[in-house]
Order: structure tokens, then sequence, then C-alpha cells
């Protein structure tokens, strides 16, 4: 079959100095990317392009852009790097949203590869790695690499207003903020960094826009924002006509460390970001307080804002998006947005904020009880037309306070392979969540009532389906904490999803939480969290290693007969679990690794995630 092309465009590159002795200059290229090649010739007027080089796209093992922190020698300021065989292909486009349509396609058409664990951020050049110092070429990388494939989809606002069809006129232009993958016909997809032509933004949900193909279509108007715009009005964390001093009350009021605010600076079209912090000062400054960032602008590039200066965005709320998660250069991370109508917004009694999460309980109707859980009873329920798991918190069984104000970001986590979470139900006695309904129940129950009926397509395809989720938990920042079978749940077709990420965060009882009590999961930790609570996803992905040893042996308990204590002593002495009969000679070493004394020697999922998923083409 012939290939067909997905990319074609004239960009710059670099010679890939193959000897030592090759020549460094830069080169102005037509690239074209089929679903087999990516190809670059040279065209000149008049003249047949000349075929100048091929990469067969099976042999490529790292996509991604590079940070620079030197000037750029040609006219193409931006950068990114396609590692194939051993070579490093330097490309530069002519701007960000060209680079990011070419690093997208190119990450999609290879995700499948046999690729790096981690790739080098900034350029080779003068016989070292600025990112990391190593002197050698071909040096492991030093930050993780995150290929395509496990891209998130997002829970709908509300119903788009099919008639709805108003044209603003003008270019209005949007960029995406995230990605999106569209519910209907009507919706559009969205990538994230790309420009779409903004055609209508009177709905505050739902904004009309059209994608460079022409097609027009709805998407959240929350995932996406004005091009140049200033309109930051929707932003929960901006506040128009504000003065200096009321923005300091109001957080001081708050006191929360992180709470912060975007002002209007008194400097015209230029704004201030506030934020409080209990953090000592080092010049004796006075302590709570409140500190002022100035939203810069990058003079010589149009539109490229910042805080700190490394950390660069093409749009203000892409950099307050950055330092909610990042501290990066400010005193704390952005945590809690402030506005003086609303108060905190993680205030959730308001009732603005309030109907994000907030299930009505009029809505909610409770069934048959399902089972119990780490805070009590688990219910059938109905909620909005569907079949729900609800959970009862029983009295004192868990920090409320702390898990309201985290419930909404808990929520936005969304994932085919994450048990959603509806809502929460505040205004009725005990507090109860509202989570996706799952047919089969736990995994590990479902595991041992087929004992001696599971394939090794399923049991593959269960390993499969958790490190699916557990990757974009791991791309989100999110720390599960207490993954194990038991945390897992089984709709139809054997589909498995994880469930609880976060949760013992929540949970008051110290015989669960600290690693000394009866109830903590010993058997599932990793020997960082079993000495100095040290979670991370890397701790996960040791956990993940024995729900892999749960799966390929039914849904036994590891270290059956041993005591809590006793398991720590063999894993101090360096043993493991040893090899159920059913996992197959290309799972275990993965369990094996999973298993390495060092966090950082463990694979990430995104890793986990490829290495399962090319067992499962074999
Ligand atoms: C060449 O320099 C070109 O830059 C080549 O790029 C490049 O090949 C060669 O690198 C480099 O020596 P001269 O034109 O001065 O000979 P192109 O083929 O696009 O013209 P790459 O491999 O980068 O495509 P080496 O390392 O292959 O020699
Ligand atoms: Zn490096």
């Amino acid at each position: 079959m012939y290939p067909r092309v997905i990319l074609k465009g004239t960009l710059i590159k670099k010679s890939q100095q193959k000897k030592r002795t090759s020549p460094c200059n830069y080169k102005e290229r037509f690239f074209v990317l089929d679903t087999q090649d990516l190809k670059y010739s040279e065209r000149r007027p008049g003249k047949k392009p000349t075929l100048k080089g091929c990469i067969e796209l099976s042999r490529i093992k790292c996509v991604e852009i590079v940070c620079s922190d030197v000037p750029i020698p040609c006219n193409y300021k931006y950068p990114f790097q396609v590692f194939h065989d051993n070579h490093y292909l330097y490309m530069f486009a002519p701007d960000n949203d060209c680079r990011q349509r070419w690093v997208r396609a190119l990450k999609e058409e290879t995700k499948y590869n046999n690729l790096v664990a981690k790739y080098h951020l900034n350029f080779w050049m003068d016989g070292r790695w600025r990112c990391c110092n190593q002197t050698e070429k071909l040096a492991p990388g030093c930050q993780e690499y995150v290929p395509l494939g496990y891209a998130s989809k997002k829970p709908l606002p509300q119903t788009p207003d099919e008639k709805m069809d108003a044209y603003d006129g003008g270019q209005r232009m949007a960029i995406a903020l995230q990605d999106y993958t569209p519910q209907d016909h009507s919706d559009l997809p969205l990538w994230k960094d790309q420009v779409y032509v903004l055609i209508d933004s009177s709905n505050s949900d739902w904004w009309t826009i059209q994608d460079d193909s022409g097609n027009t279509g709805f998407v959240p108007s929350m995932y996406v924002t004005e091009k140049f715009g200033t309109n930051f009005e929707r932003f929960e964390w901006y506040n128009k006509n504000i003065t200096r001093g009321r923005a300091e009350d109001l957080l001081m009021t708050e006191g929360k460390e992180g709470a912060f605010m975007v002002r209007d600076s008194r400097q015209a079209g230029v704004y201030t970001v506030s934020v409080f912090t209990k953090a000592p000062g080092s010049n004796g400054e006075k302590n709570p307080r409140v500190k002022h960032y100035q939203i810069r602008q990058n003079e010589t590039e149009e539109s490229t804002f910042y805080l700190a200066e490394k950390y660069l965005f093409s749009t203000i709320p892409e950099l307050i998006h950055y330092h909610q998660h990042n501290a990066a250069g400010l005193i704390t991370r952005l945590r809690h947005p402030v506005s003086q109508d609303r108060g905190c917004c993680q205030d959730l009694t308001q009732p603005s904020q309030a109907n994000q999460w907030e299930v009505d309980p009029q809505e909610l109707s409770l069934g048959q009880v399902l089972g119990t859980g780490q805070f009590g009873l688990v219910l059938e329920g109905r909620w909005r037309e569907r079949k729900v798991a609800v959970k009862m918190i029983k009295e004192e069984g868990m920090s409320e306070e702390e898990f309201k104000e985290e419930a909404r970001n808990m929520m936005r986590l969304s994932h085919c392979k994450l048990v959603q979470l509806y809502g929460v139900c505040t205004q009725r006695s005990p507090t109860c969540l509202v989570f996706e309904f799952m047919e089969s129940g736990c995994l590990s129950e479902h595991l041992r009532a087929r004992r001696g009926r599971l394939s090794q397509d399923i049991m593959l395809g269960m390993c499969l389906d958790v490190s699916e989720g557990m990757a974009y938990l791991e791309s989100s920042n999110f720390i599960h904490r207490d993954l194990a079978a038991r945390n897992c749940l089984v709709s139809h077709n054997n589909e498995v999803k994880v469930s609880d990420f976060g949760m013992t965060r929540f949970v008051l009882d110290d015989q669960y939480t600290s690693s000394l009590g009866s109830k903590f999961p010993i058997k599932w930790s990793a020997p960082e969290v079993i000495k100095y609570s040290k979670f991370s996803s890397k701790s996960d992905a040791w956990s993940f290693g024995v729900l892999m040893w749960e799966v390929y042996s039914e849904g036994r308990l590891p270290y059956e007969h041993r005591s809590n204590a006793e398991v720590v002593e063999s894993l101090n002495a360096g043993l493991r679990l040893l090899k159920p009969r059913l996992t197959p000679e290309t799972v275990h070493p993965l369990m094996e690794w999973c298993w390495k004394e060092k966090a950082d020697d463990r694979p990430s999922f995104a890793v986990l995630l490829h290495q399962l998923a090319s067992i499962s083409d074999l």
C-alpha cells in the first residue's frame, strides 16, 4: 500500500554530524512525514527536488522539543529533536504552533516504537549535553520522556446549544490549553498549544472554533484561551479592578499557603500575580506575607509571557496553569485561586463553585450495599439516569476539609482507565462520594472468583489497563499511594480501572496511614515508603509490580503466610516475591524492574505501558 502523507513543510535542519569530522551547518529542507518515513529534500527554483535524507519511522526512539538556553543560530527559532538509530536530528520550526504540529504528529506515529525512557531536553553542543553536562553523545537522557498514547478524556460541563451559530466576525484566535476528545458529532478535537480561529465565545461554557482544515465545532471554553486576549474574567484567579492593598487584605484573610490571584497592575496592560506565603523570606521580610510578581513579556518575541525567565508561555492562562503545578522560581506554587466576589474558590460552600462538584441530594437515590471500603459502606445508587457507586463516609473516618480542597482536582482527573469521581454530596449526613459504577467489583475478588479460567490475554490486558490509568496519573503528577488489586475495579469484558487514587491522604485512622499500623499496606509498599513515607510515581511503580504478581497468581495474597515484620526483613535482605507459575517470561522482568531497591531505577508508567503494549502485540 502507498504510504499516506501526514505532514509536510519547510523546516531548517542541523547536520547530524554522523562522523566527528562532519561539518556543522543549518540547511533549509522540505520535510515530508508519511506513515512510513520522515524524508527531507532540497528544493531549488526550477529544479526537481533532490532527496537528501530518509528516516524510517520505526527507527525513531524519541521526538521532543528542545529547550535551549543559548541563542538559536538560524532563522527558525523553535527547535525539536528526532532521535533515531544513534543520531540526533535537530529541526527548527518557524513558530511554536508549527513545531507542536510536527512533534505531535511524529510522536503519534512513533508511539508504539521501542522508545527511550529518558531524553535530553537541551542540545548536544561542543562535546557535551547542555542539560546534564554528560560528555558522551549517546549517554542516557536526563529527563523523563512522555510519549503520546494515553490522552485524557474530559467530562463535559453541559450540553452545547445546538442552535448557537452566531459568527462574531473578525479573526480572533484561540489557543488550546489542553487536549480535548470530542464527545459527540458537534464537537471539535483540541490539541494542546494548537491555534484555532475563534468564531463565537458568547456562550460561557461552549465556544465555537474552527481548525485549520476549516472544520467548525464546539469545545468547552475552559480548554481554550483567546490568543492575545485579555479577557480573563472567566478564570477564577482573575480579579479586575482590585488595588494592591485590597488584594493583600483578601489573601491575608484567606491565610492559606499559596492562595493567589492575578490582578491588573498599575501599569496599563500589565498583570501581577499576588501570592500568600508563610515561608520565611531571605531578607527578614515579615511573615506571613503577600508577595507580588509582575508577569513579564519578552521584548523580542511577540506574546511570550513569564514569571521566572526560564519558563516561557504564549498566553497568561498557560503560565498560571503551569505555576499552579510548579513553583519554578516562585516562593510557592499557586495553590488556591482567590477572587473578590467569590472568596477562595476552594470554598465550596459558595453556590457558583459548589455546583461544579456538589451532588444535589434530591438527584441521588440509594440502593443495596455493595461492600465496605476504607471510609465506610459502599452502596449502589442512581444519579442523573446512571448507576453509580456511593461511598458513605463514616464519622471521624475522613478529613473532610482536606478532601474538599482536593476533590475538584480529583474530579478533573478523567481517563477511561480510572474510576471517575462524579461528585460529593455534603448536604446530607453522612457525606458521600459518588463514583462511576463498575459491574464486576474489585479486581482481587474478581481474580479469585475466576481462578483457573483466566486466559493469558485477559491477565495481560488487566495489567495493561492498570498501567494505562497509572501512566495518565503519572503524567498528571498525581500519586496513587495505595495501588493494589483491591483498589482496582472491573467492568464488563474484564476491563480494569484504577480506583481510590490519592484517597489514603484523607484517612484519619492511623492504623491505616502509619507504616507501623496494622492496616498499613506493607506488602504493596516500596522500601522508601516503609522507611520514610516517601511517596512518588516510582513508589506506585513498586506497588504495580505487586499488582501484576496478584494478577498472575490469580488473586493470591502476596507473602501469604508472613507477617509485616517478616516481609520487611526479607525485603531488606534483598528478597522479592517469587514468579507466579502463570507469569510469561516476557512479563516477569517487568515485575522485577518495579521492585528495584532504588526508586530511580524503577520504570515510569509511561515505559511500563509501552513495554506491556509491545508484549501484547507479539
Ligand atoms: C552535510 O554538509 C549536510 O549538512 C548534510 O545534510 C548532512 O547530512 C551531512 O552530515 C553534512 O556533512 P555539507 O552540505 O557541507 O556536505 P543534507 O543531507 O540535508 O544536505 P544529514 O545526515 O544531517 O542529513 P553527515 O554527518 O551525514 O556527514
Ligand atoms: Zn541531558
